[in-house]
């Protein structure tokens, strides 16, 4: 059986990642492609459970450290239940974030070196990398104020702007670096454009 393609995406937070994994998703199931969705962190009872603890106010100050390790035992899970196995079953799987995540929050964001998250990277996953990567861009202020008009904040989400700068810079490089794998799309487009930039870069991958 012809293994199945692995697609995330990715952004700041409210610049339309879940919005537009449903599109993607209407997209690939009307060609008549079977489709897994997940996200991260998440995607599994355990990994959901892992979620909450990441995303959870605490008195306790949680390290970056933990938060990274926390990320890919999520990642972990997702892939070892969900991911890897849709893929072998020749399912298309569609997950909102992934490793990207990791390297643009706790790399870019929180400081942590990228050689560790690659050694982590390297562990959870040695053989899976996206056939293709969305990433959504938009000014922070943009995806803050779209996300803010949800009401309650996360733990992450309470970070100061400078730090949503730095992960958003972090994506704009990673996708410099790989502009094979990555299509980088204009979030601050109504959605109908947006919608359009996605289906024009699925269209390559089909
Ligand atoms: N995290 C991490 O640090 N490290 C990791 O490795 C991973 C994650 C995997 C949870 O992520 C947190 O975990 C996240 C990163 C961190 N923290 N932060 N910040 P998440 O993905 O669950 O949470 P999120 O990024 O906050 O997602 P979100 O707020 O749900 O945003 P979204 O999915 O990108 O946006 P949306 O819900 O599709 O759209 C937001 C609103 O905007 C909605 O009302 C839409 O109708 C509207 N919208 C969307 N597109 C448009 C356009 N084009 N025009 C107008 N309005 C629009």
């Amino acid at each position: 059986m012809e293994r199945g393609r692995f697609i995330t995406i990715e952004g700041i937070e409210g610049v339309g990642k879940s919005t537009n994994m449903a599109y993607l998703v209407e997209l690939l199931e009307a060609r008549g492609i079977t489709v897994v969705q997940t996200r991260e962190p998440g995607g599994t009872p355990l990994a959901e459970d892992i979620r909450a603890l990441l995303l959870e106010h605490r008195d306790e100050n949680m390290c970056e450290i933990t938060e990274s390790l926390l990320m890919f035992a999520a990642r972990a899970q997702n892939v070892a239940n969900v991911i890897e196995p849709a893929l072998a079953a020749g399912k298309w799987v569609v997950c909102d974030r992934f490793t990207d995540a990791s390297r643009a929050y706790q790399g870019g964001g929180r400081g942590l070196p990228m050689t560790t998250i690659e050694q982590l990277a390297a562990w959870v996953h040695p053989d899976l990398e996206p056939d293709l990567t969305f990433l959504l861009d938009a000014p922070v202020e943009l995806g803050m104020g779209r996300a803010g008009d949800r009401g309650e904040t996360d733990r992450i989400e309470t970070e100061k702007h400078e730090f949503f700068v730095r992960v958003r810079n972090t994506y704009l490089e990673l996708a410099d670096e790989d502009p094979e794998r990555f299509a980088v799309i204009d979030a601050s487009q109504g959605l109908d454009d947006v919608k359009a930039a996605v289906q024009k870069a699925l269209n390559v991958l089909l």
